[in-house]
């Protein structure tokens, strides 16, 4: 019997240690999941980066992350402007299939479904504590905003755990940062309005105050002034909470090194949505002058050192080695983007968008192909990929390294083509400007014929509106200069085809600029 029990009791023992030891190797199969980090500037074209042949700009911290890690020469984000990039970054989703995917105002409610799959939700249900510290642009609420109480639904309804953020763009009201749906600073007597059609009452304005700004307007943004600079939009209030836009570089840098070293000990996803080189840029005054090409050079050199402070951060915590780094821009690149401030003038012979045809707002290759880089110390060998790949790629991707089975119809699952161990992309990609799509597919690029001016003459960038379709082999003909749909009618023929079977006959339906 004493026999019986002890032996009872040793197998009890043993299938306690078993037990111990299994909950021990989940615990480390966790820890060992990878960080991972999305970098992602606003506006930021295909030539800004010495790493991508720039010659009059240097930018050493993004370009480290070049040499040690993965650049595409065929990477894309979604669509030539912001909101509908960050979409389908988020969500893995075609931006033309959710009509309110547009350049958004402040006071927009929120785009992506709280039912939706995101990449933060995707990854916080495997672990991982997710965050954003930047620029949202996806709309808040569900109508009409109270600034003055939580606003919900937001980004902590769509996956994050923790949001820093600012609402929509530097250019648009409300001035202010939001903490977890919470205006940073607040003071309850003095409440925040916005409205984006009427003024307030005795509020200054850009176009009546011309002698209280500090920048001058050349296009829109003659609204409420925050800091001597015209918005776009009325505000009224939250004077406490107004942020300071030179510091806000190294605001959400703060926040991004505060993260990183509380959640070290865990696998995190933080999305650090920078602000450069979006309008209005305003540079720390560190970097004011020190590109000689004007603010938007300045600033693009300030974003390249927050992201060696940042990269720092992660060594020193020691988490750099298991961080997957991806590194990309919203769209393509603008100069005078709605105010006058010298990027123009002072640009010399850098060409933000490289070779490439176009800008932001174009579909033309500028407007949507961007600085694509992959790095995960030790996991990603250096060198260079000309897969075709698009941010809305991610979600599907990051499952499978992950280990989560994702069944979405966009999102193409490219892990291979990520890390570098093939360079076999997408064959297809639709691509958005402002609510024009086209086909990319092989090495041809097809656009339909729109209606509408060849150049938006404000920001001075070819749209690629034309009166017959336009097509080109990028292979031979990169930059764009040389239009194959007439001599080509076979190519042509398949490459419409092919373009409505994925894109669907209504392509043109929904078709207007929407420069506002
Ligand atoms: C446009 C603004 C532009 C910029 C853009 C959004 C005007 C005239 N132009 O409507 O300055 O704010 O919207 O940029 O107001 S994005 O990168 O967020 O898409
Ligand atoms: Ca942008």
């Amino acid at each position: 019997m004493k026999k019986s029990i002890l032996i009872l009791f040793g197998v009890l023992f043993v299938l306690s240690c078993v037990e111990t030891k299994k909950e021990e190797k989940e615990v480390n199969e966790v820890s060992k999941k990878p960080n991972i980090v999305v970098i992602y500037l606003d506006d930021l074209g295909y030539g800004d980066l010495s790493a991508y042949g720039a010659t009059e700009i240097s930018t050493p911290n993004i370009d480290a992350l070049a040499s040690g890690g993965l650049k595409f020469t065929n990477g894309y984000a979604s669509s030539a402007t912001c909101t509908p990039s960050r979409y389908a970054l988020l969500t893995g989703m075609y931006p033309w299939k959710n009509k309110s995917a547009k350049i958004l105002p402040g006071t927009a409610p929120l785009i992506i479904s709280t039912e939706q799959q995101t990449l933060p939700k995707m990854l916080k249900k495997e672990g991982y504590d997710t965050a954003i510290i930047g620029k949202w642009h996806l709309g808040l609420g569900t109508g009409f905003v109270n600034w003055n109480e939580r606003v919900s639904p937001g980004p902590n309804e769509v996956g994050f755990d923790e949001s820093y953020i600012l609402a929509a763009t530097q250019d648009r009201v409300p001035t202010v940062y939001i903490k977890d749906g919470y205006v940073v600073n607040l003071d309850p007597n003095d409440p925040i309005e916005i409205n984006y059609e009427t003024n307030f009452e005795g509020q200054p304005t850009g176009k009546d105050n011309p002698e209280l700004l500090t920048m001058k307007w050349h296009h829109g943004h003659n609204s409420s002034i925050v800091n001597g600079i015209p918005r776009i939009g009325y505000m009224k209030g939250g004077d406490a909470a107004k942020w300071s836009d030179i510091d806000m570089a190294d605001h959400f840098l703060e926040k991004t090194k505060t993260y990183i070293k509380s959640h070290k000990d865990k696998p995190f996803f933080l999305y650090y949505a920078m602000q450069q080189p979006h309008v209005p840029r305003t540079p720390h005054p560190r970097f004011v002058g020190k590109s000689g090409m004007g603010p938007r050079g300045d600033v693009i050199l300030e974003a390249d050192w927050c992201i060696g402070e940042f990269i720092k951060t992660l060594e020193v915590e020691g988490v750099l080695d298991n961080t997957l780094i991806i590194f990309s821009s919203d769209n393509g690149p603008v100069l005078n983007d709605g105010y006058f401030d010298d990027s123009d003038t002072k640009i010399g012979k850098h060409t933000p968008a490289g070779v490439l045809r176009g800008g932001k707002y174009s579909l033309f290759e500028a407007g949507i192909r961007m600085p694509f880089i992959t790095y995960w110390k030790g996991q990603i060998q250096p060198g260079v990929s000309d897969a075709l790949v698009c941010q809305m790629d991610l979600l599907a991707s990051i499952a499978k390294l992950v280990g989560v089975e994702e069944n979405s119809t966009d999102s193409k699952e490219l892990l291979e083509a990520f890390l570098g161990k093939s360079d076999e992309g997408r064959e297809d990609l639709i691509i958005e400007a402002t609510s024009r799509t086209a086909l990319r597919s092989g090495d041809w690029l097809y656009i339909p014929s729109y209606k509408g001016p060849e150049v938006n003459t404000q920001v001075n960038i070819e749209l690629g509106n034309s009166d017959v379709p336009l097509l080109y082999n990028l292979k031979q003909d990169l930059s764009q200069t040389t239009n194959l749909y007439e001599s080509n009618p076979e190519k042509a023929k398949e490459m419409h085809a092919k373009f409505i079977k994925l894109r669907g006959e209504d392509y043109n339906v929904t078709q207007k600029l929407e420069l506002k």
